[in-house]
């Protein structure tokens, strides 16, 4: 055993053997004031430490990465941004044309468009049609029963014919090749022939014996190769002829 580990055994030896040559009360004053450890009573704890300095940076972790999360939602609009700097000012430009000029340019195509237009109507009359007064015939030299005639010339602007006088009678015999539907009959009322528009015709020429009213019942009227007329049934098929007014 080495002294200094010794030592507190031999001071404790020491105050002993001083207590016991005097009284008890002196020594346990004397132990009051014993700077012995091994005969007080135990001490009250200090207070902590302080906190000790950083340690040294951890390695990276070697666990797996996450995968990248969804996009945040959008951000509110922008501020308008400032205006721009104006442009350089451009060329002057060509002057302008004469206004005067144009219309006369546009009066004068006009002119010839409208002469070109009729030099291609009369072409169309002179191999297709039959002008007579101001009304031209014409036909697709089809038959077909007379609301299928009256169709097909609405179709067109026109409506079928419709002599209103001898001389449109003669025109209308010469232009046809077979016997063909006019704009009359007696739908409404048996015996009063009228026209489309519900005006009776004043002009009238029935073959002989005509119109009879053949069962079973005739009430559409069809022109004749010879000029004259006979009621017929209107879902007889005849020829169509549909007449145009010109300037219409
Ligand atoms: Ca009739
Ligand atoms: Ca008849």
């Amino acid at each position: 055993m080495s002294l200094f580990t010794s030592l507190p055994f031999l001071l404790l030896t020491v105050v002993t053997a001083s207590c016991a040559d005097t009284k008890t009360e002196n020594c346990e004053n004397i132990q009051k004031t014993c700077p012995v450890i091994a005969c007080g009573p135990p001490g009250i704890n200090g207070f902590p430490g302080k906190d000790g300095r950083d340690g040294a940076k951890g390695e990276p972790g070697q666990g797996i990465r996450g995968s990248q999360g969804p996009p945040g939602k959008m951000g509110l609009q922008g501020m308008p941004g400032i205006p721009g700097i104006p442009g350089p000012i451009g060329q002057k430009g060509d002057p302008g044309e004469n206004m005067g000029d144009y219309i006369s340019l546009a009066t004068s195509e006009r002119a010839t468009l409208r002469s070109e237009l009729n030099q291609i109507k009369n072409w169309l009359i002179f191999s297709l049609g039959k002008r007579v007064g101001k009304k031209v015939f014409f036909t697709n030299g089809e038959k077909m029963p007379f609301n299928e005639v009256k169709t097909l010339c609405a179709q067109f602007q026109s409506r079928v014919v419709t002599p209103m006088n001898a001389e449109e009678n003669r025109a209308l015999k010469d232009f046809i090749t077979a016997e063909a539907f006019l704009d009359i009959t007696d739908q409404e009322t048996e015996g009063q022939f009228v026209d489309l528009t519900g005006r009776w015709v004043t002009y009238q020429n029935w073959n002989d014996g005509e119109p009879n009213n053949a069962y079973p019942g005739e009430h559409c009227v069809a022109l004749l190769l010879d000029g004259t007329w006979n009621d017929i049934a209107c879902s007889s098929s005849f020829l169509t002829v549909c007449e145009f007014s010109e300037g219409a």
